[in-house]
């Protein structure tokens, strides 16, 4: 629902127009300009650096390249990930930007969420191979949740563009009926089956008539994209960096079932849920 409030930062809010809250119901995905100032980014960006420095330590899976195996060595990682940042530094716990991800997904699925995941991402420069799988969100994540509603916002700390890959989407595709079958982006020994123990990351097919839409963002704004929708980045082929600080946020009654079984968007979590993956298998 549109607020009378005027559009923008508004403390620890950004109102959003109505017209803003329609085109993310119809396309799956909007782009928000200066969401997080300057002043703002300072407060946790030389926090953000150390995890993409690899400077934190104990993270086991959480810290890995999303476009190689597991086991890649550090100084060969071309698509630096840091999963559930907050989670190993406290100190991130509350910052502006997780306020105003919480303004925005309010105002977008509703009152009663919950911060569901976070995430740093980093292209190094000159990283052709730092391409984030085409896939779904949900794809990922475990079936039989009370809802699906999400919000992921995720903010530019360097200006994205299609130079050094930023987010691209398949406009419509989050009203296909059914999820695309997902696969391992990495297959096992014997070329067929696929292998998460190898790596995290899935991937879905594009269809011929697929139209793909770049979201170059500016640093300080940010995209939101739902939870359906079909994305991914390209490599990058600039001398720049491409990082980026994603926060996810659920209905509340959806992360609590998440949590119930076991289930943080973890990748050291060791439960095994049924996903869209395992639907694709039987
Ligand atoms: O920003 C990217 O390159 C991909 C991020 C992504 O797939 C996601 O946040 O779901």
């Amino acid at each position: 629902m549109a607020t009378d409030q005027k559009p923008g930062i508004d403390g620890a809010n950004y109102w959003l127009t109505s017209e803003q809250i329609e085109t993310y119901q119809q396309d799956g995905y909007i782009v928000l300009d200066d969401v997080v100032t300057e002043n703002e980014i300072a407060t946790f960006e030389p926090l953000y650096d150390t995890f993409i420095a690899g400077e934190v330590a104990d993270m086991g899976r959480d810290f890995c390249d999303m476009s190689g195996p597991y086991d890649r060595a550090f100084e060969n990682f071309q698509l630096v990930n840091a999963v559930l940042p907050s989670k190993y530094r406290p100190e991130l716990q509350g910052n502006v930007f997780e306020q105003r991800a919480e303004s925005i997904a309010k105002q977008l699925i509703g009152n009663e969420i919950l911060l569901d995941y976070d995430q740093f991402l980093a292209k190094r420069p000159r990283k052709s191979g730092a391409a984030f799988a085409w896939h779904q969100d949900l794809g990922y994540w475990p079936t039989g949740t009370p809802d699906t509603m999400t919000t992921t916002c995720s903010l530019a700390l360097d200006d994205a563009d299609e130079e050094n890959g930023c987010l691209q989407v398949v406009p419509g595709s989050h009203l296909e009926l059914e999820l695309r079958p997902h696969r391992p982006m990495l297959m096992g020994d014997d070329g067929d089956t696929g292998d998460r123990e190898q790596s995290h990351t899935l991937t879905v097919e594009l269809n011929h008539d697929d139209q793909i839409v770049h979201l170059p963002v500016k640093r300080g704004s940010i995209s939101v994209h739902n939870e359906r929708i079909v994305h991914g980045s390209g490599g990058n082929r600039s001398d720049r960096w491409r990082r980026t600080y994603i926060i996810a946020h659920r209905s509340r009654q959806t992360v609590e079932h998440e949590r119930s079984i076991g289930f943080t968007h973890s990748h050291n979590d060791k439960i095994s849920w049924t996903t869209h993956l395992d639907s694709l298998k039987r």
